[in-house]
């Protein structure tokens, strides 16, 4: 999956300005009539519904758009130089690469944005005549084109997010409730990049589902995948927190830390991370019920009601627990009202 490349952009250069003076039959001495350079191309970017993914970029690194043409005589302007559009799915986000500057967040609010500028057109020697200056000999050169190095994130737009230690039971869940194969084994980050799935009840509706990679401690700051990822479900409206109660060992990154101290560490990562992903809608989810330890479960879940976080148990073996957590899921979707705002107090 290509969800970040970083892309060359140029605009195009400016068109010079023309000397030239008229010549007419009978008029020995023409006025100046040099036009103006054309405009060089811009490069812009542009939101595509059609579009899912950047990997129509992959093999593009450099978007140079054209040069503005050079002014003529007669007055005449250079012709402007062509854009170049380059079509992203929405959710894209631009960033300046050398600043690490957001400069554009592809939506349908924002669905597009000039990259590079062209350069403007050189002034032709008519636009010098003045009072003094009958017959000017002077014109100028066109402007280079702005060059930016660009960086272009995709933000997979899902619904729910699945979040947790490695080894939690992630993908074994959503390829459970989805056609998603997400690859499942029992070792720590096995999932490598985020994966999507639908999720269809019997009504017809459907929600999208995105497993992400496993998270650990340090995750926000760069450790283990998780940084890479974590935009992803910056535009989720719930997560589900999975925190593996079972007998089975943990892996060794996080084995040391009882159930609760585990789900609060990820906890802090999130908000370390952003505060917008802090304060979404999330259901604490314990894992491997058909091979509980009771105590786990039990700490954990007396951690979700003191707290008033909504709690589940399941289990992608037995299938325990599911039905009722995929119909809370679509009951709170239903509800957009529930969504927390982003206050620095909310922390
Ligand atoms: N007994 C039992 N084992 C499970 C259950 N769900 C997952 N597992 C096992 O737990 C291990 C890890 O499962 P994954 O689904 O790959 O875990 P993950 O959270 O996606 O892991 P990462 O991608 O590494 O973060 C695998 O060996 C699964 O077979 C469950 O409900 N019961
Ligand atoms: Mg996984």
């Amino acid at each position: 999956m290509i969800d970040a490349l970083t892309i060359t952009t140029t605009g195009g250069r400016g068109g010079n300005g023309a000397i030239s003076f008229r010549r007419e039959k009978y008029v020995p001495r023409g006025g100046p009539d040099g036009g103006n350079g054309g405009k060089g191309g811009d490069v812009v970017i542009k939101g595509d519904s059609g579009k899912q993914t950047l990997l129509d970029l992959r093999y593009k690194k450099k978007y140079n758009a054209g040069n503005g043409k050079n002014g003529g005589g007669r007055d005449r302007t250079g012709q402007t130089g062509s854009d170049i559009i380059i079509y992203v799915p929405f959710g894209t986000m631009v960033f300046d690469e050398e600043n690490g500057m957001l400069l554009a967040d592809i939506s349908r609010s924002q669905p597009e944005f000039l990259l590079a500028k062209g350069g403007r057109g050189g002034r032709g020697n008519s636009s010098f005549t003045n009072s003094t200056q009958r017959a000017p000999r002077t014109a100028e050169t066109g402007e280079d084109g702005e060059g930016r190095i660009i960086r272009l994130e995709l933000k997979l737009i899902a619904d729910v997010g699945i979040i947790g230690y490695p080894n939690a039971g992630k993908s074994t869940f959503i390829s459970t409730v989805s056609a998603a194969k997400s690859k499942i084994a029992d070792y720590p980050f096995t999932t490598l990049t985020p994966v999507l799935g639908v999720v269809k009840d019997d009504t017809g509706s459907s929600f999208v589902i995105a497993d992400m990679p496993g998270l650990i401690e340090g995750a926000s700051k760069g450790d283990g995948l998780g940084r890479n990822f974590l935009r992803h479900i910056e535009r989720t409206d719930l997560l589900l927190h999975f925190v593996d109660v079972s007998a089975y060992p943990i892996p060794e990154c996080c084995a040391e830390e009882p159930v609760v101290d585990r789900y609060l560490a990820i906890r802090k990562e999130l908000e370390s991370y952003s505060c917008d992903v802090a304060v979404k809608r999330e259901a604490i989810v314990a894992t491997k019920t058909d091979s509980t330890v009771k105590e786990n479960l039990e700490r954990l879940a007396e951690y979700a009601l003191k707290n008033g976080k909504p709690f589940f148990k399941i289990s992608s073996l037995s299938k325990e627990g599911i039905p009722e957590l995929l119909l809370w899921i679509h009951q709170i979707l239903q509800d957009k009202s529930a969504a927390e705002e982003c206050t620095k107090n909310s922390l």
